[in-house]
């Protein structure tokens, strides 16, 4: 590591940085089970993360209203590639560096709501698997009648630097036009480790296919050794089945995904621009942690939040034992009364035909359900039904003191 690589990190954690490296180097793929230096740590939630598809509420819905079918794909791809900052730089710019996140406990929610003039967005984000970790997520604008679910895991791998491929989805619905669009996810990997600051850049490509008959192809690249810019995207859109041919683009989009992109009709035209730094965002609401319901994110992690914004790393870990305990009995009491734990907003779903419909457009692409513990939708039933308390483990935590 030269000089100037070093500086990036606090005189005192270069020692404890250099043992982690050494240890993600015989990483085996969990990345829950990664075990990071205290100034490393996040006091955010995966759980949180769902909350990144809709801070800018404008762009969410705004295919909504748009009666042409291309300009409806094209908003779409234009709200898919604004979302991209804060899902994957948002904490790099804030903090500094990318931080590794608190791994939520099974039934873990985060709920939230963004009141602007599009009316009022909803989020409810719930991790529906612990072993692989699974979040999944539900956000709509009825006033739009826009509706996005998914759910996501990570499989990840070292070579290098940390790996990881995102297995998952997520579906938007227009219902003014009963229009879904699958939206597959890009994979990435970890900047800047050795320097003890790192960022994630994404690679390869991933689709927005909607069933109103256009995909988008976005492909992502950034600074190689030779050549290259940080955090680039190209996207192309163009009538299904038409991916390889030059004459049938419709748009494209250019730029970087952290910063400006340009989108062009097939004349070459530009239709419309977007510059991260100037887009507006809607704060999230989120219910004061006295009122929230034990299993809800921030109430849950408070103890582990406050521990290690102070750096104790005793009490980071002995509150982080209690929920993870607490989790271990919860879950033999389950066996042995041979049940299940019951999610609270999601089901698992037999098949999903509208992602096997669309998923021809995406080469590669499965739902690969044995990876994810099984097929995520949102269950209005269930989400009708829910109203806090939510569950007996909220019993159990409080008992904990958690
Ligand atoms: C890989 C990642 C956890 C997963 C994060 C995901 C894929 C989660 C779903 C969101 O929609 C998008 C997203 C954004 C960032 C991803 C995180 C980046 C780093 C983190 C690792 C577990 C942390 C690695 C530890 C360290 C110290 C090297 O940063």
């Amino acid at each position: 590591m030269s000089s100037e690589e070093g500086a990036a990190l606090p005189a005192s954690s270069k020692g404890s940085w250099g043992s982690f490296l050494k240890s993600i180097a015989s990483f085996n793929g969990d990345l829950a089970s990664m075990t990071a230096p205290a100034f490393i740590l996040s006091t955010t939630s995966l759980t949180e993360f769902s909350a990144y598809w809709a801070e800018m509420p404008k762009l969410l819905v705004a295919p909504a209203a748009e009666k042409d079918p291309q300009k409806r794909a094209m908003l779409v791809l234009k709200w898919f590639l604004s979302t991209l900052k804060q899902q994957y730089a948002s904490r790099n710019e804030k903090l500094g560096s990318e931080k590794k996140p608190l791994n939520p406990f099974l039934g873990e929610l985060f709920m939230g709501k963004w009141e602007d003039q599009e009316g009022t967005t909803h989020l409810v984000s719930e991790q529906v698997s612990h072993h692989p970790p699974v979040t999944a997520y539900s956000i709509w604008n009825d006033k739009h009648g826009v509706r996005l679910q998914g759910y996501n895991a990570q499989k990840a791998s070292f070579s290098r630097t940390i790996h990881v491929r995102q297995v998952g989805h997520a579906i938007l619905h227009l219902d003014a036009w009963d229009e879904d669009y699958l939206i597959t996810l890009p994979s990435l990997h970890i900047e800047g480790l050795i320097t003890g600051s790192p960022y994630v850049e994404l690679n390869k490509s991933t689709y927005i296919i909607g069933s109103n008959g256009f995909t988008s192809k976005v492909e992502y690249s950034g600074k190689g050794w030779v050549s290259g810019t940080k955090n680039s995207i190209t996207a192309t859109m163009y009538p299904h089945g038409k991916e390889k041919s030059k004459h049938d683009v419709i748009y494209t989009a250019e730029g970087a995904w952290t910063n400006n992109f340009t989108i062009k009709n097939a004349k070459k035209e530009v239709v419309d621009t977007y510059n991260a730094k100037a887009e507006p965002k809607t704060p999230l609401q989120v219910a004061p942690i006295e009122a929230q319901d034990p299993l809800e994110t921030r109430r849950a992690w408070q103890k582990v939040a406050a521990a290690i914004l102070k750096g104790d790393m005793n009490t980071t870990s002995a509150e982080k034992t209690l929920i993870e305990n607490s989790q271990r009995e919860m879950r033999k009491k389950e066996a042995a009364e041979g049940r299940e734990w019951e999610r609270r907003f999601f089901s698992k779903a037999k098949g999903l035909p509208i992602f096997e419909q669309l998923k021809k457009e995406a080469p590669g692409e499965s739902l690969e359900a044995d990876q994810t513990n099984g097929v995520w939708v949102f269950d209005q039933a269930k989400a009708s039904a829910a109203k806090p308390p939510f569950s007996q483990l909220s019993k159990e935590l409080s008992k904990n003191g958690a």
